[in-house]
């Protein structure tokens, strides 16, 4: 089974032909990280385009997304591996007004993977939710994922929220998700911003000292 029948699967929106297909690579010896960069990520790009032109609507992405996530599942227990000792502790969620997640369940299993234990608030948190885990859990991170321009506001709001509580500098703050800049980053007074999950578990590492 070939890395484009899984990029085809995922794009039809096709759950158990894209399960079908991780299954069958992961057997011939393909890494997850292969199955995950060049037929997960670039199906859901596809996706994208095919939106922004009018050839996919709402459900036929969520389709698609159900798709991707049923191949996720299968590569999650390779991703989340990890054999390092807790480096520290992430809250993790996607902002107020956003539904997307599966960027943001990525960098959730890439901190996994690299020592950090996740707590995932899941999808349109709202700041005062960010402030009760950070009182709840204790982080050293707090990361947030926005998909929308319209939602990047929320992740400000959200700083300013930490700031309110007297919480502002017991975090480092972590932002991505597809429309998120670095320059964006530093506007709104992050520590630091990543353009895809694993480099978001190095960043995080990096805030922490723990690189
Ligand atoms: Co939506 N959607 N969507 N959508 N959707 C986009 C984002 C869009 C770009 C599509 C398009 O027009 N081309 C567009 C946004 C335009 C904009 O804001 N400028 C859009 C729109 C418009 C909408 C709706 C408004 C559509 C409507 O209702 N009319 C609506 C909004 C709903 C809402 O949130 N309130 C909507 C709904 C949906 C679905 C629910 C149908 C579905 C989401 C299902 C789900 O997530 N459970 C969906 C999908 C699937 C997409 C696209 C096609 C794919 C997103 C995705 O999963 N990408 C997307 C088009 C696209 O991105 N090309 C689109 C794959 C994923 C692995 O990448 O999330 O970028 P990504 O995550 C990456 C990095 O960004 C980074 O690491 C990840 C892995 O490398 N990253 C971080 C992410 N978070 C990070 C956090 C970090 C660090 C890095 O630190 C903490």
């Amino acid at each position: 089974m070939s890395i484009e029948a899984i990029y085809r699967a995922v794009v039809d929106g096709d759950a158990e032909a894209a399960q079908e297909g991780v299954r069958a690579a992961l057997e011939a010896g393909v890494s997850p990280g292969e199955i995950l960069n060049k037929a997960c990520i670039p199906a859901m790009t596809e996706v994208g385009r095919l939106f922004e032109e009018g050839e996919k609507f709402v459900p036929e992405m969520l389709i698609s997304a159900r798709a991707m996530k049923a191949a996720v599942a299968l590569l999650k227990p390779y991703l989340a591996q990890s054999d390092v000792r807790s480096v520290g502790r992430a809250v993790l969620g996607t902002v107020a007004g956003d539904l997307h997640d599966i960027g943001k369940n990525l960098v959730s299993m890439m901190l996994e993977g690299t020592g950090f234990e996740v707590i995932d608030l899941g999808t349109d948190v709202p700041p005062q939710r960010f402030v009760e885990a950070v009182r709840e859990y204790a982080p050293n991170i707090v990361g947030m994922s926005a998909l929308l321009t319209t939602t990047m506001p929320a992740m400000k709001s959200t700083i300013e929220a930490l700031i309110g509580a007297g919480l502002r500098d017991r975090v480092k703050v972590l932002v991505g998700g597809a429309p998120v800049t670095q320059e964006f980053a530093d506007k709104i007074g992050a520590d630091g911003y990543a353009p895809d999950a694993s480099s978001a578990a190095r960043r995080a590492r990096e805030l922490i000292g723990a690189a």
